[in-house]
């Protein structure tokens, strides 16, 4: 008999429910119910005598304390995720089967978990580095796990690689630094000695690696996977996500200062969203190639070093994720999340990437060791939506209560069920790709080109994406102490652009490479941030104002707040500010406790009776913001400022009577930086 598996009706977050507890208003009682009278307090023999060895709600109370901690990931360590949903807009059936990808009326509830790479899970969030963007969608066939990056290529082709990569990467073992940066002598030697990466570092190299917010950066999932249809057509294909606020970045210095202002800049940022409702949105994108055509492009499509370019193969646009609900509980949800590429649906496939192919073993395999035995599938937060049958028993952290005898395949004694289902009644089957080969450890010859792509990325870069990505190499390599390994990195990036290697150089004190730059034959503008969508929305403004601030500004401060700009009001203390027509307004910050880096734009206000501490503290945030090429907005009182401080008349800075300046103001916070800005 065969049976097909039910579908629950329960919603992911109706199934999170059952497990969740609220503590308050409880008796207190140790972990097996009895209530507890005292907790304050060990057993002693006598008042200053030694503790008992018969006090068990110490001792169980402290064992728990003392195994609080599980192994954090060897990779992306540093983290943080929410609950969202994904619709479809119209139905994939043409390319796909999977059932969440057919209808558009069907929510499917989804969990997302960003992170850095080599960080460890107390790092900062603003380091140089790729961010992960994984996504397990809860779908009624069981869970599927797009597990990518922001950047849509890796360093290495074969996953037999990635220990070699990730020590390189990781703080250098004899001393354990740095950490959570690349700008270090082992991991350049690694790039020198494996050309393979020339790619990815252009990307990390470039202001990719440091994402103004998880809510304006592209995700990928890098690998070529496969979608198969009903009829068992497949199609090659690649994933992307989209940000419907478009992808922006920080500057290097401002990453840095906002390292030590504020290390969890990135999850504040996401969960000040989720909280005020400013959900954060992205479209799911597809790059399709024909099975037929899978040889008709000058690189392999197997390669994870490749992209695919977005003007050849366009992206279609299939759907739209919004993070809607922060999670509960950091440790359960966030930290005990199991993500792996190997969790697909029918539909869903792979392609014989080797990169692919090897993290199709390490996830599951890590989660071991991480989540303590092969039950992790059990946790609230990995369960899947429909229910899951199987003759798996036993092993640590047991939560199921298997009943009855019969725990094999075939058997008689329970009807031979669980039963494998047929793949026409939704039963997964592995595509039928032919496959002919001998056994070889070796590299394709179709893998070999190494900087076509990487000369394509710099080439699509706009001149102040080009400034930043010399700077980013010209810090790296700066903090590298061997001259052998500065020297060979030179060398290799004079295979992208000599223009690049001889500033490099020229910063590191290495010798130039010879020779021109060949004449651009090829770019791709998708590559480059420049064009990407220009938004006011949730863009945070730091409102300086002090007592007697002009009568005007609570309406230039509603409309910005109507365009969907943030301001936050600044000031000396947190003693709310009064305007001379006696409004009042509340402070959220002082200069204290804030500085401009954690602000998209600066709008000085200020008034005529603000000392002149208050004036040079304004001024510092103006200043600030004004070397990270950010808008800058003053009226009243903080024109005269801004113009004694020769900070006015740039691009990007907006001083004027609040009518006009309510709009240019909102323009220039649009455009996110203003590059053509004249900064020493
Ligand atoms: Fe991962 N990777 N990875 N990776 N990866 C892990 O799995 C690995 C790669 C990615 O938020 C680990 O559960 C190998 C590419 C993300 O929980 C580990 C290779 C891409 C996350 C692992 C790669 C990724 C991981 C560590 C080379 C982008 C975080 C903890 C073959 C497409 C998921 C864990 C989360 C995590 C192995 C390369 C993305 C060790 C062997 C390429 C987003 O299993």
């Amino acid at each position: 008999m065969t049976k097909k598996h039910p579908v629950n009706e329960k919603s992911k977050q109706e199934q999170l429910e059952q497990f969740k507890t609220d503590d308050r208003n409880q008796a207190l009682t140790t972990n097996q119910g009895l209530k507890l009278s005292e907790d304050e307090f060990s057993l002693k023999a006598g008042e200053r005598g030694p503790t008992l060895m018969e006090d068990f709600h110490f001792r169980e109370k402290m064992t728990h304390f003392d195994h609080e901690r599980i192994p954090e990931r060897i990779v992306h360590a540093r983290g943080f995720a929410a609950h969202g949903e994904f619709e479809l807009y119209d139905s994939l059936s043409e390319y796909t089967k999977a059932n969440f990808l057919q209808n558009p009326s069907v929510k499917t509830p989804v969990f997302v978990r960003f992170s850095t790479v080599a960080g460890s899970k107390g790092s900062a969030e603003t380091v140089r580095d790729a961010r992960g963007f994984a996504t397990k969608f809860y779908t009624e066939e069981g869970n599927y796990d797009l597990v990518g990056n922001n950047i849509p290529v890796f360093f290495i082709q074969d996953a037999i690689k990635f220990p070699d990569l990730i020590h390189a990467v990781k703080p250098e073992p004899h001393n354990e630094m740095p950490q959570a940066a690349s700008a270090h002598d082992t991991f350049w030697d690694f790039v020198a000695n494996n050309q393979e990466s020339a790619h990815m570092v252009m990307w990390s190299m470039s202001d990719r690696a440091i994402p103004r917010s998880l809510r304006m950066m592209e995700g990928f999932g890098v690998h070529t996977f496969r979608l198969v249809n009903a009829e068992g057509k497949a199609n090659f294909v690649k994933f992307h996500w989209k940000p419907v606020l478009g992808t922006h970045s920080l500057v290097w210095d401002e990453a840095q200062t906002i390292s030590g202002k504020d290390p969890d800049f990135h999850r504040r940022d996401l969960w000040e969203s989720i909280e005020n409702g400013d959900y954060p949105e992205y479209e799911l994108g597809l790059q399709i190639i024909a099975e037929e055509d899978e040889f008709k492009f000058d690189f392999d499509i197997l390669d994870p070093t490749k992209l695919w370019p977005e003007e050849d193969i366009p992206v279609k646009l299939v759907g739209k994720m919004t993070l809607n609900r922060n999670v509960d509980n950091v440790f359960a949800e966030t930290e005990q999340v199991a993500f792996h590429p190997g969790h697909v649906v029918p539909g869903i496939d792979f392609s014989n990437d080797p990169l692919l192919q090897g993290r199709l073993f390490s996830y599951t395999d890590t989660q071991l060791i991480r989540l303590g035995g092969p039950n992790f599938h059990e946790l609230p937060i990995n369960r899947p939506v429909c229910p899951f049958h199987n003759n798996q028993r036993d092993g640590y952290g047991r939560q199921t209560i298997n009943k009855g005898p019969v725990s094999y395949h075939r058997n008689s004694l329970a009807a031979n069920t669980p039963s494998p289902v047929p793949e026409s009644e939704g039963g997964y089957s592995h595509y039928q790709e032919k496959v002919e080969g001998r056994k070889v450890r070796s590299r394709s010859e179709s893998f070999k080109d190494h900087f076509s792509q990487a000369t394509l990325f710099w080439n699509s870069m706009s001149d102040p994406e080009k400034e930043h990505i010399i700077s980013a190499f010209s810090f790296e390599l700066g903090k590298v102490k061997s001259k052998s390994v500065q020297q060979q990195v030179v060398d290799m990036f004079a295979n992208v652009s000599t223009v690049l290697a001889k500033q490099v150089a020229q910063a590191i004190g290495a010798t130039p490479p010879s020779g021109e730059d060949a004449p651009v034959t090829k770019s791709s503008p998708a590559l480059s941030q420049e064009q990407t969508i220009k938004k006011p929305n949730t863009r945070k403004v730091a409102v300086i104002v002090a007592n007697d601030f002009s009568g005007d500004l609570p309406q230039v401060l509603n409309s910005l707040k109507q365009q969907g700009i943030q301001p936050e009001i600044v000031s000396t203390t947190l003693q709310n500010v009064k305007g001379t027509d006696g409004s009042e307004l509340e402070v959220q910050h002082t200069f204290l406790t804030s500085d401009s880096v954690l602000f998209d734009a600066v709008y000085v206000v200020g008034s005529s009776s603000a000392d002149e501490k208050f004036r040079k503290e304004a001024l510092t945030f103006a200043q600030e913001a004004f070397e990270h090429f950010k808008p800058i907005g003053a009226t009243d009182e903080g024109v005269k400022w801004l113009k004694a401080a020769g900070l006015d008349s740039s691009p990007g800075v907006v001083t004027g009577d609040s009518t006009r300046f309510t709009d240019e103001f909102i323009e220039a916070v649009s455009a996110h930086r203003h590059w053509n800005r004249h900064v020493i």
